[in-house]
């Protein structure tokens, strides 16, 4: 079954395999009563074969291989998508040979016959997942290819690396003589763009995951109220008793197609009570992990002590700087924190009466958003990608350090050789059981 489970106007059910086309006309009735036609929707009926029972409407496409998404025989048969049908269609199709597909099984039968990679394949899930438009564009080239393109060439050039170093192991008599200096040169060149890939992770995890603002300040400056406020609902408690925010909350909120994730948490002063110190430390390590700071302050009270060691918490971060409760009487001017904002923005709001809300969101899609040109960069998505390329720079490393210190050519190419087999693993030339459960394990059923 290829569409979610539940009522729909209407349902998938795909069939791949040798025996799709066999195990499909058995269930599935052409009108006219011939048989299914490669690449043609065809209307029909879904019948009971034992009973000669016709119980829907339905319609179906035979994918004849290998031009289909497995590159095997595929049948998609299209009905209404009521629980009940989408069942019996299942059943049917047991009963005349068909089993159940595994997750992600047909996506990995289009790996293992060669249709896509396995960076490919992540990249289906990941348009499956998609969380924006613009992650889903990135992932939409990684689907076509850029990404496999661009390692499959660096795993070219190494093995062509490797090739020169062994030809000097293989045949010493002819005196050919490492070139190190230009060998020294090809791979610092590999590794600048290896390292690159690995720096997109942190954008590819904030397209992914949404980027993470926490919202600072003191007790009752109106942090649970602005959260509320950006959320558009009543998530968070708000009341006029400081320390009402103990453990924090996190949501996500999309501001011009990127994603943010909200973190609203205790309010950073001197704890009153035991549990609120607890909170106040688990604050303090949000607002560190954060990608960047909501400073909030109020603007009916001086800035206090308090206030400067919160704004402190901003170094060497991006952060904005917001004056609430601007409904009040002020007492702290916006000109008096200048000095203190080091250039960042100020922005002026009342959270509980929605003043200026909207500006703020869009100082928060300027400062936070991640910029990238996305026709131009690859974007990583996953930790086992950061991981396969932190290996291969490592091996990278080494060779140039071995390079660098007149170790034999022996070590130099062992190296070389490894980074080689670590990319041909990454974008699944080479066959690793290992990474191929540990990716089709996430996909949903019937892709
Ligand atoms: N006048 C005024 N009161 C506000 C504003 N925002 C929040 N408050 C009030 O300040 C108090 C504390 O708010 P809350 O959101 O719980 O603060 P937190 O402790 O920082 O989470 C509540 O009584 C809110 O209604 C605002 O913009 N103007
Ligand atoms: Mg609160």
């Amino acid at each position: 079954m290829a569409t979610p489970p539940g009522q729909g106007a209407l349902g998938i059910v795909r069939l791949s395999g040798a025996e799709a086309l066999a195990i499909a006309q058995k269930i599935f009735r052409t009108n006219n009563g011939q048989s299914l036609r490669p690449w043609q929707l065809t209307p029909g009926r879904l019948v009971d074969w034992e009973k000669e029972e016709a119980f829907d409407e339905a319609t179906a496409v035979y994918f004849q291989a290998p031009r289909s998404y497995t590159r095997e025989d595929m049948v998609e048969i299209i009905c209404h998508g009521s629980p009940v049908i989408l069942e019996a269609v299942v059943r049917l199709g047991i009963k005349a040979g068909a089993r159940m597909a595994h997750a992600g099984e047909f996506t990995l039968r289009a790996y293992l016959h060669g249709r896509v990679d396995l960076l490919q394949a992540e990249a289906v899930n990941d348009l499956i997942q998609a969380t924006s438009l613009r992650q889903a564009r990135l992932s939409f080239r990684q689907l076509g290819g850029q990404l496999s393109g661009r390692l499959g060439r660096l795993r070219q050039e190494l093995i062509h690396l490797l090739s020169q170093v062994e030809a000097t192991i293989e045949f010493p008599e002819e005196g050919i003589e490492l070139d190190r200096t230009s060998l020294r040169a090809q791979i610092s060149s590999i590794m600048a763009d290896i390292e690159k890939l690995i720096r997109s992770y942190e954008l590819g995890q904030a397209l992914l995951q949404g980027i993470k603002i926490a919202i600072v300040g003191r007790a009752n400056v109106g942090k649970s109220t602005l959260f509320n406020a950006l959320l558009e609902r009543e998530r968070a408690i708000v009341s006029p008793y400081p320390g009402t925010t103990r453990d924090y909350l996190e949501e996500k909120i999309k501001i011009n197609d990127s994603i943010f994730t909200l973190v609203d948490m205790a309010g950073l002063d001197q704890p009153a009570h035991p549990v609120e110190a607890e909170g106040i430390r688990r604050a303090r390590a949000l607002a560190t992990q954060a990608n960047g700071l909501l400073i909030l302050l109020d603007v009916s009270q001086p800035l206090s002590e308090s206030d400067q060691e919160i704004i402190s918490l901003a170094e060497g971060k991006k952060a904005i700087f917001v004056l609430n409760k601007i409904d009040l009487p002020p007492r702290l001017e916006k000109e008096r924190l200048r000095p203190w904002a080091l250039g960042r923005p100020i922005i002026e709001i009342s959270a509980l009466n929605g003043v200026n809300l909207e500006g703020l969101k869009q100082a928060i899609a300027e400062v936070f958003a991640v910029n990238i040109d996305e026709s131009q960069e690859e974007v990583i998505f996953h930790w086992r990608e950061k991981a396969a390329l932190e290996a291969i720079d490592e091996s990278l490393r080494k060779a140039l350090f071995h390079l660098e210190s007149d170790s034999s050519e022996e070590i130099i190419a062992e190296e070389l050789r490894q980074a080689a087999h670590l990319l041909g693993e990454l974008t699944g030339e080479i066959k690793s059981e290992e990474i191929i459960n540990a990716i089709f394990s996430q996909f949903c059923l019937g892709k």
